[in-house]
Order: C-alpha cells, then sequence, then structure tokens
C-alpha cells in the first residue's frame, strides 16, 4: 500500500506546467525516416535519410528514394532534396537502403545500398553505387553506372545464399576521411568489410578485408559508422537481432578493433537500429531511428537525435533514446500529498511508486497537447525514454502504456482534459474528456486507473507535475 497523506507537500516546487505541442524526437515529424548519415557543410547540418513507405500492411522494407533535409540548430529541419533509387540504373526494387554522404574537396559523395538487377546471379543481391555532385543537396548523379562494390566481390556466410536469395553481405556502407587524407569504406551486413578508396572516391583501392572485433558480447548485424575523437578511431554498429547499437574503438582507422560497449538498448517495435554521430558546434550528437511516430513499426521508422560526450577515458556511455530529444526536457508527475510517489512505467503497466534513481527514465514524462486535438486543455502523457507511448484509457477503466498506432481511437482514449487539482487549486487533475465524474487516479495499491472519485480521496486524483 502507498504511504500517502505524508505532511510533506513539494507544491511550491510545482510549476504551473505549460503542455508543449510536440515532442522533440522524432525530428521529422511528417513522414517516415530511416538509416540517417549527416555532415557539417557551411555552418549548415546535412542529414541523408532513406525514406520509409511500408505501409502497416507491408511485411517488409518499401524505400524508394532517399531524403536531404538541412538545419542551422539539429532542431528545425528542412526538405531540401530527394534522391530516387533509380537514379541507379543497375538496380532494382524500392531498395534505396542505407547511406551515407561525405564532402571532399568541396565536392560530394554518397555511398548507397541498393539492390543489384545483374542477371549474372554471382553479381546480383545488394551492392554499394557511389552518387556525386558539386553541393550537399545535389542533384546527385550516379557516378560509376554500376556499383563500386558488388557481390562477387566478397564472400557472404552461407545461410545468405541458400536458396537462391540474394546475397547482402555488402550493404550499409560508412564513408570516414583520416586526417592523412586517406578515404576508407567500411560497410557489411554479418560480415563487416572495409576497404581504402582512392582520392576520386569512386573506386577501392587495393583489397577488401573483412573485420573481426575483439572481446564483442554479440554479433555484428550492420549499420557500421566510424567517427574519431581525438586520437581515437570509433567503429559503432548494430549487434545482435533485434539489434542494439555498439562500438569498439582502435588507435588506428584500420583496427585492430577492441568491443567499448553498448550505446543503445533494443528499441521498442523496431528490429533494426542505424545511427551516425556527428560533430556540430563542438557538440556531438548521436542519430539514429525509432518506431515513435504513430503508426510506426519495423519497416516504418522515423530520425531521432540526442547530445551525448566522450568521456575523458575515450568511453561513450550508455545513451537512452527519448521522447525530449535536444528541445525539450520531461516533467515528474508526484502523487499530491504524497511525499516521493511518483508515476512511472513498469512492464507497460502505469503505477505510481517511490523514487528509484537507478531507473529514473521511467518516471519522465512528456507532456503534450491532446492528441485529439477537439478537447479543450487537453493534454496526452507520452513516456520519455519509451517515445512514441502514451497512457492509453480502457472502457473498463484501466490505464496502460501503449503505442500510438496512428488511429482516431487511440488518439481519444489517450487525451485527457488538464483540469484544476480535485485537492488542491495549484495541483493538476486529468479528467476523461467530458465526463466530470471521471479521473486519472491511484488505487490504493499504486495502479493507476481511471474512474469516478469519492470526495475522500480526492487526492488520490490529484497530481503535482514539476520538473
Ligand atoms: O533500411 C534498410 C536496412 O535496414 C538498412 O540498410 C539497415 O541498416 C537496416 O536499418
Amino acid at each position: 500500500m502507498l504511504p500517502l497523506k505524508y505532511p510533506v507537500l513539494s507544491l511550491l516546487a510545482a510549476l504551473c506546467f505549460a503542455v508543449s505541442s510536440q515532442a522533440g524526437n522524432p525530428v521529422i515529424k511528417d513522414r517516415f525516416t530511416a538509416d540517417p548519415a549527416a555532415l557539417v557543410h557551411d555552418g549548415k547540418v546535412y542529414l541523408y535519410v532513406g525514406h520509409d513507405e511500408a505501409t502497416p500492411e507491408d511485411g517488409f522494407f518499401v524505400l524508394n528514394e532517399w531524403l536531404i533535409f538541412s538545419s542551422d540548430n539539429m532542431i528545425d529541419w528542412e526538405l531540401k532534396a530527394s534522391l530516387p533509387r533509380s537514379e541507379f540504373e543497375w538496380g532494382r526494387r524500392p531498395t534505396a537502403w542505407a547511406a551515407q554522404a561525405i564532402e571532399r574537396d568541396g565536392k560530394f559523395f554518397w555511398y548507397v545500398t541498393v539492390l543489384n538487377d545483374d542477371p549474372d546471379p554471382a553479381k546480383a543481391g545488394f551492392g554499394i553505387g557511389v552518387a556525386f555532385a558539386n553541393s550537399p543537396t545535389g542533384p546527385f548523379k550516379d557516378a560509376l553506372g554500376e556499383p563500386l562494390v558488388r557481390s562477387d566481390m566478397t564472400t557472404p556466410p552461407e545461410f545468405m545464399i541458400e536458396g537462391g536469395r540474394p546475397s547482402w553481405d555488402n550493404i550499409d556502407p560508412t564513408v570516414f576521411i583520416d586526417d592523412d587524407g586517406q578515404a576508407y569504406l567500411y560497410w557489411g551486413n554479418t560480415h563487416l568489410y572495409y576497404s581504402k578508396l582512392k582520392d576520386n572516391m569512386i573506386e577501392l583501392d587495393g583489397e577488401i578485408h573483412q573485420v573481426e572485433i575483439e572481446g564483442m558480447p554479440g554479433t555484428f548485424t550492420e549499420a557500421p559508422w566510424l567517427h574519431q575523437h581525438g586520437n581515437t578511431y570509433y567503429l559503432s554498429f548494430a549487434m545482435d537481432y533485434p539489434e542494439k547499437i555498439a562500438y569498439a574503438t582502435s588507435d588506428t582507422p584500420v583496427g585492430p578493433w577492441s568491443y567499448g560497449g553498448l550505446i543503445l538498448d533494443v528499441l521498442p517495435d523496431t528490429g533494426t537500429s542505424h545511427q551516425a554521430f556527428l560533430e556540430f558546434e563542438g557538440e556531438w550528437y548521436f542519430i539514429h531511428h525509432t518506431a515513435a511516430l504513430p503508426g510506426g513499426g519495423n519497416y516504418r521508422r522515423s530520425v531521432a537525435i540526442e547530445r551525448f560526450e566522450h568521456n575523458p577515458d575515450g568511453s561513450i556511455d550508455q545513451l537512452v533514446s527519448t521522447a525530449s530529444g535536444l528541445a525539450f526536457e520531461p516533467y515528474l508527475i508526484g502523487l499530491f500529498d504524497s511525499d516521493g510517489n511518483f508515476l512511472r512505467h513498469q512492464d507497460r503497466q502505469a503505477v505510481v511508486s517511490s523514487w528509484d534513481a537507478g531507473e529514473a527514465y521511467d518516471f519522465k514524462w512528456h507532456l503534450v497537447d491532446g492528441l485529439e486535438d477537439s478537447v479543450e486543455d487537453g493534454v496526452s502523457i507520452q513516456s520519455e525514454n519509451m517515445p512514441g507511448f502514451y497512457l492509453l484509457r480502457s472502457e473498463r477503466g484501466g490505464i496502460r502504456l501503449a503505442k500510438h498506432d496512428g488511429s482516431e481511437d487511440f488518439a481519444e482514449a489517450a487525451t485527457f482534459a488538464k483540469v484544476r487539482g480535485l485537492s488542491s487549486r495549484e495541483a493538476t487533475s486529468f479528467m476523461v474528456p467530458g465526463e466530470r465524474q471521471n479521473y486519472l487516479l491511484v488505487t490504493e495499491t499504486g495502479a493507476l486507473m481511471h474512474g469516478r472519485v469519492m470526495r475522500a480521496d480526492r487526492y488520490r486524483a490529484t497530481f503535482v507535475v514539476r520538473r
């Protein structure tokens, strides 16, 4: 049972909270985007993504094009250009998979993953192409008219070629130019490869090497990304499946690579994870994709951004993908007159329990304008560390944490009217819209539900929202 009615009332610390209309993440909200890469040019950031166009019914990736967005501040993004997969005439199907662009001497090279349409089965399968442009937004043109990396240049793992399936070990390029001007291309799925690039950036220079990562507790899946900080080279990648993002370090851009740790754990509702690292105006950013947009999922992903730092010893702490992102801060929602009891989620249920610093993110909430926008003072309560998940009412009085499926029914059941606190004018209660007897409340056991509130129990439906 909850220790209710404690004497300490921290209303003074409570702010009259302002509902923000949107969360910071995902950063692109009007379409599904995946597999981010980014570069800085002339004081602006350019974000290169795949455009996820799968419908909820599609059982696989559908990407007909890549998109380029730009921003001055990492928060406001403007769509600048697109590159259709059909620019690579040797490609087929909607397979505009992961890609990365880089600048060299004022020219831009964009390395892309495309399924190769070669009639020779040995050469068919995913390949890596390269497009060229004189500006970061293009127009980009296929620089070679054929893949830079083709299936018959590598030996895929056995399981990739069984049953006539095309091999997909040649996907997910990442490109990096070292201080001495030498460029490197890493890529792979299951097998991780690298090769040097010639100065012209459109030819491999020498052999393709297969890379091992020492001490890795899982298996390399895909999505390599190479970056440098100080004298340390970082190779990050998707590990296992569903994917986590992990990293390895080395003193050179070609290894040997030693496993460093986990950067991002498995995300809800997307089996893939794909990351980019970017330094902009002295700060470092971790750009990745989640399934957080309404109706998001495995093939309907959306790009999100978090700030991070490299530790003095060279390590990178595990990060949390948040709803707040760069632009907002989450709230704590305390139960009125109950010292130290806050709303949290646990196993996708909402409960009120005592503060636990080790699980602090589960206690953080993002309050946005009601998903159902006709409700006066409408508010929806989104989890900070499960972006896209909201407190959702059931008709029978239950409350659970559920993913926004994009439907109107969901929007309605996840919207409350923010009203003056039933126990204190300075606190807040959350009313079921249009139902003056029906409030979000906490039961004796700490479970969250909604229903009728007795006069003596009003404090159970009164909350203190604060930072
Ligand atoms: O978007 C298609 C594929 O999913 C990418 O190439 C992989 O990295 C994974 O994110």
